[in-house]
């Protein structure tokens, strides 16, 4: 772990930035996670400082488990880039396009192979990105290249507010029949909405 920061501090954080959005303080979109704080903790305790993490429009808990310091990832969010917070420096970057991240994140692992550097990739995704053709392309290549890569499904079987698995009437995701040490699944139930938090605009 590069932090020693708790369920307890993740929970904080998100708190005090629905505070803050619901106070009108924020205006621009933030998305906030909750009750997948001790998934994503497990998720952490193999990340070390060279490695590179790749979010979609959620990413809070990643910047701060990667070490970017509470205090700075709150300006940039009160600053309205919540939705795609990258910290280079940190070896973060992030995308609110559904899947943008995914070929990014697997050409750098195959880079990382091909130059002989020391680092891994974490590529975190929802459960409906996990559905597109792009995260098929992505994994199939990375898994049937051994990439340096660890793909993470976060499944909160919604897209917005659409059920995944309905979408597509099936009962489980199409990745979940993979079995492989470079893609993991993990379920949890936000409370809060897609975007937002509870007040204000929301979609
Ligand atoms: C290319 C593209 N299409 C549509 C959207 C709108 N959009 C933003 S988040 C999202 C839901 C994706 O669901 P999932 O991958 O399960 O992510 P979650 O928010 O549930 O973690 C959609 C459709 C977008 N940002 N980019
Ligand atoms: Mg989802």
């Amino acid at each position: 772990m590069i932090t020693n920061l708790t369920e307890k501090d993740l929970i904080a954080f998100e708190d005090m930035v629905a505070k803050s959005f619901n106070n009108a303080e924020i205006k621009a979109p933030v998305h906030l996670y909750s009750n997948n704080e001790k998934a994503i903790l497990d998720v952490f305790q193999s990340v070390k400082e060279e490695d590179w993490i790749f979010c979609g429009w959620r990413s809070h808990y990643q910047c701060l488990l990667k070490g970017v310091p509470p205090q700075e990832l709150f300006e940039q969010i009160k600053l309205g880039k919540s939705i795609s917070l990258c910290f280079p420096e940190y070896n973060i970057f992030s995308s609110a396009i559904v899947g943008g991240v995914l070929p990014i994140a697997t050409g750098l692992a195959l880079s990382l192979k091909k130059k002989k550097q020391k680092g891994k990739v974490y590529c975190f995704l929802g459960d409906m990105t996990a559905e597109t053709g792009i995260a098929h392309e992505s994994i199939k290549y990375s898994i049937n290249y051994d990439l340096p890569i660890r793909f993470i499904v976060e499944d909160n079987d919604l897209s917005v507010c659409t059920e995944t698995r309905k979408t597509w009437n099936q009962d489980n995701l199409t990745l979940e029949s993979i079995n492989s040490d470079k893609l993991t699944f993990y379920k949890y139930k936000n409370k809060y909405p897609h975007a937002g938090a509870g007040k204000r605009v929301q979609f």
